[in-house]
């Protein structure tokens, strides 16, 4: 599919330096060793979260835009998403896959951590989601089968991704999708120790053998899928109930109603994806890119980005959010004072956080 994983140890896989005009690399270099959030301008709070905000910020200097994550160490230790956190810098890091959010650089002051990815303008599916009600049969077989490639990359690299939700699946101003959010996500699954047993995410997309705590493998990723899909479909969740403990009783006893507008092709799809019972749930990549709702779709092309995508965001220029939720775009995006960077370990407390990207190569505009 054209994804590589790079190793900690093999400097060659990391990404390739995609588009770069020779002429045009180099003239940053040395790259520095450590960023600090005053080598960025915020311009826009984009997102706020139970962990943190994400803000849109350029980098001084440039004309680069980028997506900033903002996590505060002690709300991440109290509850107790070390590791979470991470996973999803080590999942960013190392990913080489085009439906997957690319970190670019990451760095911590004394009490908060710092995530810069690449920006994507066309802001979350949800927003767009939730202006349509809901989406054409043919937009949404798009969107599933972009997402697809992203978990076929995450799966053959042991990582189960687990929190598969409209919020987490960003539009690029091309209307490409990319996943992000890799908080909870699960690596190092092999076939020696293929399956895990802890997981708190949200509700709605929550595999029956994540609610019963039987221990649960990537086929949770090809459930979440489905529901998805028939969100997309229909304009809400398929076990939906507004108290919670109906949701779980539905999700694992109701049997999933298809809606009279669906193709037959779109309901079978459904039907094998929500499967209650993991063994016979469809999570055979090969026979789901087989199966007639993609009919007609060639993998490849789709791999190589080479569909035109069925709805184009609107963005007039790089700081246009208006593809996100005006609740957070409206409020002034500061970032509290704390600037303090150490290259003390017990100062820091998360040691190898920093990451500095390929975009130090390129030559700035
Ligand atoms: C990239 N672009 C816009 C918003 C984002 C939110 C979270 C992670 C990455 C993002």
């Amino acid at each position: 599919m054209g994804c590589c994983f790079s190793s900690d140890d093999d400097e060659t896989l990391k990404r390739p330096l995609l588009k770069a005009d020779p002429s045009s690399i180099i003239t940053h270099y040395p790259s520095p060793s450590q960023l600090t959030p005053e080598d960025f301008k915020a311009i826009k709070l984009l997102g706020k979260g139970s962990f943190g905000k994400v803000l849109l910020v350029t980098k001084k200097g440039t004309s680069n835009y980028y997506a900033m994550k903002i996590l505060k160490k002690k709300v991440i230790e109290k509850r107790k998403q070390r590791t979470h956190t991470l996973n999803e810098k080590k999942i960013m890091e190392k990913s080489n896959c085009p439906f997957i959010v690319q970190l670019k650089y990451s760095f911590q002051t004394k009490d908060k951590l710092y995530m810069v990815m690449e920006y994507m303008s066309g802001g979350e599916l949800f927003f767009h989601l939730k202006k349509c009600g809901r989406f054409t049969e043919e937009r949404a077989r798009f969107y599933v089968a972009e997402i697809l490639l992203a978990f076929e990359y995450l799966h053959s690299h042991g990582i189960i991704y687990r929190d598969l939700k409209p919020e987490n699946i960003l539009l690029d101003y091309d209307g490409h999708i990319k996943i992000t959010d890799f908080g909870l996500s699960k690596l190092g699954l092999s076939s020696s120790n293929p399956k895990a047993f802890t997981f708190c995410g949200t509700p709605e997309y929550l595999a029956p053998e994540i609610l019963k705590n039987q221990g649960h493998d990537k086929k949770v990723d090809f459930w979440s899928l489905g529901a998805l899909l028939y969100e997309m479909l229909s304009g809400a969740p398929p076990f939906y109930s507004k108290n919670r403990n109906e949701m779980y009783k539905n999700v694992l006893n109701k049997q999933v109603e298809m809606k009279p507008h669906f193709s037959n092709e779109a309901s079978d799809f459904l039907l094998k994806l929500l499967q209650i019972n993991p063994e016979n749930r469809l999570s055979d990549m090969e026979e789901i890119k087989k199966h007639p709702f993609f009919k007609g779709l060639d993998w490849d092309e789709l791999a190589h980005k080479n569909y035109d995508a069925p709805f184009k965001p609107r963005v007039s220029n790089s700081t246009d959010v208006r593809n996100f939720d005006p609740q957070f775009t409206s409020e002034p995006p500061e970032d509290s004072c704390d600037s303090t960077v150490s290259q003390d370990p017990l100062v820091n407390k998360y040691p190898d956080f920093t990451y500095i990207g390929h975009d130090e190569l390129y030559a700035e505009e």
